[in-house]
């Protein structure tokens, strides 16, 4: 769930409602606009926007990375064009966790005040191949050391590592070796889900956590659909970010439960003309605001012309979301999830057959 100062549609009270309990925030949004220093002077990001709970800021390169096509990678930083004026900018490994004397304004996450911050990492697309995947794995081993260095906060702060290495096992293994010396406080597994194929995919997931210490978070950044939440966790994972439950809303699609409506997949596109009269709730199953008081044919209706439609299916989807993570977790805890998993990876496996 990305943000740039709010989960869109939604107020943070709601988000308490659900039971959400940590959000994701990015740097590089919040630092160009409204900038890390009126946040530093409004009392940090949690008061900000009135929230209480958790909150996680990415470093901001592969925002950069990923959303500028003129960002450059050397050994200094991140150089990117500001989208504010245009000119050429230079985000470090220093800069992206605290200030420095000479004043880079825009990327701080010491500042920015989150929980959890993640460490400046060279991001590279997994399906890209060669000598550039090995320059970016030791970069960020080498950027990690820079972070710690400037890192001003760890007494309230926890700055995780990013494991990065493409899909090469042996590069991965150096990674996760050299994070796992430096005593962090949690650990990301980064540059998946760009288009790699579901097997390499959960490979590189199975060896990182099978690498990665059992008392701390793996958290496996950008993912992901419902199938992959439950396939990662069985691997060992235990924390992601996605846009997708609140993205798709917006496209006018709720999740529903696997179960129930095979003819669409877990999807429900209340776009379809089929909604238009439809009297039922999104989910006659599920126990949110939204499947509680509006019909398919209501949400149909607003979809297409006003913002209430997706507020109301960005609700459901995050609820479903949650309510996903905490029946998953039960199951950990009541010693259940070989079933728990068993279920759903055998409905999707239908769906997708
Ligand atoms: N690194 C950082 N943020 C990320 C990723 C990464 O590799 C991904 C994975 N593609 C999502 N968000 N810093
Ligand atoms: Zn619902």
């Amino acid at each position: 769930m990305i943000f740039t100062g709010t989960i869109k549609g939604l107020r943070t009270s709601q988000l308490e409602d659900i039971g959400c309990q940590i959000i994701l925030g990015n740097t590089y949004h919040l630092a160009l606009r409204p900038t890390s220093e009126l946040i530093d002077e409004l009392g940090g990001l949690h008061k900000f926007m009135n929230w209480p709970r958790w909150l996680l800021t990415d470093s901001g390169g592969f925002q950069m990375v990923s959303l500028l096509h003129l960002a450059d990678i050397t050994e200094q930083g991140v150089t990117f064009q500001s989208p504010v004026d245009g000119k050429p900018m230079l985000l470090t490994p220093e800069e992206s966790i605290q200030i420095q004397p000479h004043g880079f304004p825009l990327l701080l996450q010491n500042r920015i005040g989150a929980d959890i911050i993640m460490a400046l990492d060279d991001v590279v697309k997994t399906t890209i191949t060669g000598p550039r995947i090995e320059e970016a794995m030791y970069r960020t081993l080498r950027w990690i050391d820079r972070c710690i260095a400037a890192h001003e906060r760890p007494h309230d702060q926890n700055l995780f590592g990013i494991v990065q290495g493409g899909l090469d096992p042996v590069l991965r293994d150096i990674c996760v070796k050299g994070l796992v010396d430096r005593k962090l406080p949690g650990y990301a597994i980064g540059g998946l889900a760009g288009g790699e194929d579901k097997d390499s995919f959960w490979r590189v997931v199975a060896q990182c956590t099978a690498a990665l210490p059992v008392d701390k978070l793996r958290y496996v950044m950008g993912v992901g659909y419902p199938l992959d939440i439950v396939v990662c966790s069985a691997l060992g994972a235990d924390m992601y970010d996605c846009v997708y439950p609140t993205r798709t809303a917006r496209f006018g699609t709720a999740l529903v439960p696997e179960v129930f409506i095979l003819d669409f997949a877990w999807v429900l596109k209340l776009k379809h003309q089929a909604m238009a009269d439809d009297t039922q709730p999104i989910d006659p199953t599920c126990e949110c605001m939204v499947c509680k008081n509006y019909s398919r044919a209501y949400i149909h209706c607003l979809v297409t012309k006003d913002a209430m439609g997706s507020q109301l299916l960005s609700y459901h989807n995050l609820f479903y979301m949650l309510k996903l993570s905490r029946d998953l977790h039960s199951s950990i805890v009541n010693g259940q999830f070989p079933e728990y998993a068993f279920v759903h990876l055998r409905n999707f496996a239908f769906i997708f057959s």
